[in-house]
Parts: C-alpha cells; sequence; structure tokens
C-alpha cells in the first residue's frame, strides 16, 4: 500500500489505535519509504505510548532504516497551493468549499511539507512552549448541589447578587419592599430578576421584579419606547427599572429598562503571533446520520500545510448521540451502546494532529447529568477518550487561548430563546442573534423551569461574569457568526445529517463546516467538508 499522503498515515495509525503529532506525520511522509518507516517505528514505540511523536519518527529515520529522506525526495516535494481561504468576514456565514482533501486514492504526489525541521515555510512552526491555555469556571467536582429548595434560592440570590452589581452603579435603585413605601408619583428605580411578563386588557404590559426583599409590579406602557424591549424579555433574567410611582405607590409606569449587557466599550483581546482556532460541536458519533466522511475530511484538512496554524480545536458538546435523549432517538442509533459510542468518537478523534490542543465540554447528548452546569466527563469517560490529552472541563467553560477568552456553552438555552423571542431578534437561521441575547442578558440560560434544567449550586456558574471575547456554543446544528459590541458570537453548526425529527419540524442543518478563528485578529473563515 502507497503510504505517502499524510492522510492515509494518519488512518494506518489510527486504525492500529495510535494518535499522532503533526511533525510525526509530516516526517514519516516525507521518509524515502513512509510505510517501512511506519512499521519500524511502530516496532521502536515505547510499549504504553499512544502519541506517535517527531523524535520517535526522527529516531528510526536517524537509524537509517528506511534510508531516511534524500534529496531526490526533496526534488519531488510539490510547492503547496495558494491558501484558499476565502475573504474573512464578521457578519456573514461565507462558505469557502475548503481545499480537496489529501487524496486518498492511489496518488504518488508526495507531501507537500517542506519538513527541514524549521517550519518557517509551512508556518507549522508549532511549538508547544509557546502555547497558552487557561480553564476558568469549570465546576467538575466542585457541585454542591443537593437539589434542595435552599439551593435553589442560593443560585438565584448569586445570579441577582453578581448581575444586580453590574446594574447597580446604573440607576439609583431601592428594595422592592421600600419602594411600596415611598410617596406617590416619586421616581424610583429598582434591580431585580423577571418573575413574571403579562399583557394587560389595555395592551400594556405588567413586569413583575422580584429581589431579595420581595416583588414590584412595573407597567411599560403600550406606546413607550421600551415597549419593543418587552418581547426580548425572559423570566428570571436579571433587569434593572426606572420610572414614576402610581398614585397609591401600587404600581411603577417604567421610563427606562437596563440590561446587564457587554458594555459598549468593551476591546476585545487578540493573540500576539498568528495562530487558529477551530470551533466545533455536535459530532453525533453514533447516530446514523454521523457524517464520517465529512469528519475525516476535515481531520485530513488539518494534517495539511493550510491548515498549519490550526493549533486549537475547541469542541462545543454532543460527542456522541447518545442514548435515550430524545422519543424515539433509537431507531436513528449506528452504536447503540454508550460506551462504546465514545470508543468510536474516540477513534475520531485520534484522526486529529496529536498536535492540536483539545478542550471539550458536554451537550445534552453526552453522558452526565443533563442539568446546567454540566461537570466533564466522569474518569471513565475519559479513560475512553484518553488517547488526545483533550482538556476535558464542564459545560459552561471559560478557556483562554492566547489570551483570548472563549466563553464555551453548549447551547440548550438557544432553543428556548428562539422558542420565546421574535424572529429577527433569535431564529435558527440566524443563531448567533440568539446568543447575542444572552450575552445581553449576561447569563447563557436565563429562564428556568422550561426547555433547559437547571442544576442549583451555591453559585450560578451560568452566569456571564466575565466579557469574553468569544462566545462559542453549538446545539441548534446551525452555522452562525457575527459580534456583538465587539465579542464573537459562534454557533458552529453539526457533523450530523439531518434526522428525521428536524425533519419534521422543517430544521436543515449546516452539517460538516468548521469555522476557523484567527486568534490574532477574530476573524472567521469557514471551511466546507461535506
Ligand atoms: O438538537 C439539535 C437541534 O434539534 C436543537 O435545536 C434541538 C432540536 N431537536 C432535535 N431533536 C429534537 C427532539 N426530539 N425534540 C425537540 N427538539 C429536538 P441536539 O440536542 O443537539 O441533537
Ligand atoms: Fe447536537
Ligand atoms: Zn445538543
Amino acid at each position: 500500500m502507497p503510504l505517502e499522503a499524510p492522510a492515509r498515515i494518519v488512518s494506518e495509525l489510527t486504525s492500529r489505535g495510535y494518535n499522532a503529532e503533526r511533525e510525526a506525520v509530516t516526517k514519516l511522509a516525507a521518509a524515502n519509504d513512509p510505510a517501512t518507516a511506519l512499521e519500524r517505528v511502530l516496532e521502536e514505540l515505547p510499549e504504553d505510548a499512544l502519541v506517535v511523536r517527531a523524535d520517535h519518527v526522527e529516531a528510526v529515520l536517524a537509524n537509517g532504516a528506511d534510508g531516511g529522506r534524500t534529496d531526490a525526495a526533496r526534488s519531488t516535494t510539490e510547492p503547496s497551493s495558494p491558501s484558499q481561504t476565502p475573504p474573512s468576514t464578521t457578519d456573514d456565514p461565507s462558505v469557502s468549499t475548503g481545499t480537496e482533501p489529501t487524496p486518498s486514492g492511489g496518488s504518488t504526489a508526495r507531501s507537500p511539507v517542506e519538513t527541514g525541521g524549521s517550519n518557517a515555510a509551512g508556518g507549522r512552526a508549532v511549538d508547544p512552549e509557546v502555547r497558552s491555555l487557561e480553564i476558568s469556571n469549570d465546576m467538575t467536582g466542585q457541585s454542591t448541589g443537593t437539589g434542595e429548595y435552599e439551593d435553589f434560592v442560593a443560585v438565584f440570590r448569586d445570579r441577582l447578587e453578581k448581575l444586580g452589581s453590574k446594574l447597580k452603579g446604573r440607576v439609583n435603585h431601592r428594595p422592592a419592599s421600600a419602594i411600596e413605601d415611598m410617596p406617590g408619583g416619586s421616581e424610583v428605580a429598582m434591580v431585580g430578576l423577571v418573575n413574571d411578563v403579562r399583557s394587560t386588557a389595555s395592551g400594556h404590559w405588567l413586569i413583575e421584579l422580584e429581589d431579595a426583599t420581595g416583588t414590584f409590579p412595573w407597567l411599560v406602557m403600550k406606546d413607550r419606547e421600551y415597549v419593543d424591549l418587552v418581547d426580548e424579555l425572559l423570566c428570571d433574567e436579571a433587569l434593572a427599572m426606572e420610572g414614576t410611582l402610581s398614585d397609591d405607590s401600587g404600581i411603577a409606569f417604567v421610563d427606562s429598562m437596563h440590561f446587564p449587557d457587554v458594555p459598549r466599550t468593551h476591546e476585545p483581546s487578540t493573540a500576539d503571533r498568528h495562530v487558529q482556532a477551530a470551533l466545533i460541536s455536535d459530532v453525533h458519533v453514533g447516530s446514523e446520520e454521523f457524517m464520517a466522511d465529512a469528519w475525516n475530511r476535515f481531520a485530513d484538512w488539518l494534517h495539511t500545510e493550510e491548515a498549519g496554524h490550526v493549533e486549537y480545536l475547541l469542541l462545543a458538546g454532543d460527542m456522541v448521540e447518545g442514548v435515550g435523549v430524545y422519543p424515539d432517538q433509537d431507531e436513528e442509533l449506528d452504536i447503540v451502546d454508550i460506551y462504546e459510542q465514545y470508543e468510536a468518537f474516540s477513534e475520531y478523534l485520534k484522526r486529529v494532529p496529536g498536535d492540536v490542543e483539545i478542550v471539550m465540554i458536554p451537550g445534552n447528548h453526552d453522558a452526565v447529568r443533563l442539568a446546567e452546569p454540566q461537570p466533564g466527563f466522569d474518569e471513565e469517560l475519559r479513560e475512553i477518550m484518553s488517547a488526545h490529552d483533550a482538556r476535558i472541563v464542564s459545560n459552561p467553560s471559560m478557556v483562554t487561548v492566547e489570551g483570548v477568552s472563549v466563553l464555551m456553552y453548549h447551547g440548550v438555552s438557544l432553543d428556548e430563546v428562539i422558542a420565546e423571542l421574535p424572529e429577527e431578534k433569535a431564529s435558527y437561521d440566524e443563531p448567533h442573534k440568539a446568543m447575542y441575547q444572552l450575552l445581553k442578558k449576561r447569563h447563557v440560560a436565563p429562564q428556568f423551569g422550561g426547555h433547559t434544567r437547571l442544576a442549583p449550586e451555591e453559585k450560578d456558574y451560568l452566569v456571564i461574569d466575565e466579557v469574553p471575547d468569544i462566545f462559542h456554543t453549538g446545539h441548534v446544528h446551525k452555522l452562525g457568526f457575527g459580534k456583538y459590541h465587539d465579542v464573537l458570537a459562534i454557533n458552529s453548526g453539526c457533523w450530523q445529517a439531518q434526522t428525521d425529527f428536524q425533519k419534521s419540524v422543517n430544521i436543515d442543518p449546516d452539517a460538516g463546516f468548521a469555522p476557523i478563528v484567527d486568534l490574532d485578529t477574530l476573524d472567521v473563515t469557514v471551511q466546507k467538508f461535506s
């Protein structure tokens, strides 16, 4: 079997249970006889090694096991094709067709990657030393909730404290209990959580705000400018209201409404070198609809020179299809055992170059508790997925990559935001707009008691306390991105073709796309693999 192309070297290695550093693959591809070199490397590999590293290959090549790389081989090296990255955009999900994946047929073309030891030409200077990746807000192992009433009280109190502190400097607020004692006609303000929103017989809107002292009703008149914001409100989100008390002090007429929001002065941080991250989600391995071919093309592309700057892969949940997630889901399962699904997922993950740093959070199809925040995978699942040494953290988590903070959240609440808000403010076709609403509310899942389940903890991990530079979600299987007050919001698509359920409700998934973010500019390009 000819073994020249990196993609085939990778599949050969993964089929034998190994993951490989990108440079190891490059070096193997450049050997005189890659097939023999590969066999020799595997023979020499330490028994417990799961990753084939560049130095393993170097040792074998230095031994002259396959004759190493000759000048003749070098002269057949083709120059890399010019980058086909499309012009970047921060608004439309413009889609490039990507480069052709490395051919898997009997091509004799050698690897286009220069392997002289220095990576100047290929931009593949992946030096792990210069990387930086930090995780904060990971609640794995920190869960204290017992599901008791007191826990719910604690989590909402924490939400009000955190989000209230962002609002309190903006209005001259009073507690609910004090407002009812103020004289009629007073100018008043309050910070609280939305308890209820309903329309009155005369077409006005009554919004009940709650704080630690009680509730107070606020009336938005149908002809006031703020009426346009009423249809954005979700129960349990934090708000500040300013207004005028009625004569009997029983209600306040709203003059203005304030959201915790992202300050307009927010300036995102960027990386100080040219480095990229692939932001994906919803792989759904184990589903009959999982698109293995598209995934493999993506993984092969990551081994190409064009993808040489992609040093991070962020996976926002739904690694596998899971079992029993939705009614009748088992009829569309390719792999019925949950552990076997993770084993298969792990094999697909191994195709990703070993020198790409991976961070993953769980989603609603994964085998962790459904209620949010969801802790990262347990030991048994980590063991299954250990080959790649991925960082496995909770949903949500804040991940800072090369100085750029990325809030990763799977996105179950997006269904709710899309269902509750008018089409122009949030829709499946523009999922990033639903994300804007979450940023504005500074909470990834404001509404409790609906579709999104909440596991009460002593603090509210779902509050967006720090403004991220990038907000990354998935779940709705639609690709969309854009900027909100300079925060890049990206909802990645999926790797699962349309399911019967999605067909029945007209969800047309964006499957097989990988949005790639330049961490030095926060520009996005989309690679298509389907
Ligand atoms: O869900 C992907 C998208 O499809 C997300 O918007 C929810 C929706 N979905 C898919 N299946 C169902 C069922 N059976 N009921 C309700 N909504 C559904 P994901 O959970 O990522 O597969
Ligand atoms: Fe999903
Ligand atoms: Zn999901």
